[in-house]
């Protein structure tokens, strides 16, 4: 079931590699919303990036009806209550809600910038990273637990893809 309204127009300005982009586009797919998804060069970013994103001039930007939504945990939240079908985030139970986001934000703060430390750095501070980043997917293996996904059977707001 397609759950594009007639007057909505949706774009994802995108960077197809991007982890950031991706729990746009998996949100996207999960509710069903039709898009135009643009693909920007990062070392040549359109005037269109510069334009909606002017504060970070990063991918991801949703551009829904005109208007612009930055900040990829925050688009998630912002498909999450424009097309509310299919939720993300637990309606119905504040508490949920917030722990999805804690670990939304816990990944943002440590899987993303311990990996980058373990790609871009050699030697010592390497080996120290990859520490870092094997006790990082331990604590999220621990708050999975033996469920299907975060926070329950049905996939939600925390996501995390890499190439
Ligand atoms: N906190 C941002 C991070 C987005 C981000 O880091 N985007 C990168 C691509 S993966 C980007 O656009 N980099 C361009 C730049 O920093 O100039 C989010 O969650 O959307």
């Amino acid at each position: 079931m397609a759950h594009h309204q007639e007057q909505d127009n949706v774009v994802l300005l995108d960077f197809w590699p991007s982890s950031f982009a991706m729990r746009v586009k998996i949100a996207l797919a999960e509710k069903g919303i039709a898009y135009e998804c643009k693909q920007e060069n990062l070392q040549a970013k359109s005037s269109l990036l510069l334009e909606k994103n002017p504060v970070h001039k990063k991918i991801p930007v949703l551009i829904h009806n005109g208007k612009p939504i930055c900040e990829s945990l925050n688009i998630v939240q912002y498909i999450d209550e424009t097309w509310n079908h299919e939720p993300l985030l637990p309606p119905s139970d504040p508490y949920q809600r917030s722990q999805a986001r804690f670990w939304g934000d816990y990944i943002d703060k440590n899987v993303y910038s311990i990996g980058h430390k373990v790609w871009t750095v050699k030697g010592k501070e390497q080996e120290e990273g990859k520490k870092e980043f094997i006790e990082c997917l331990k604590r999220l293996e621990g708050e999975l637990g033996e469920k299907a996904y975060f926070g329950g059977e049905k996939l939600g707001y925390v996501t995390w893809t890499w190439l």
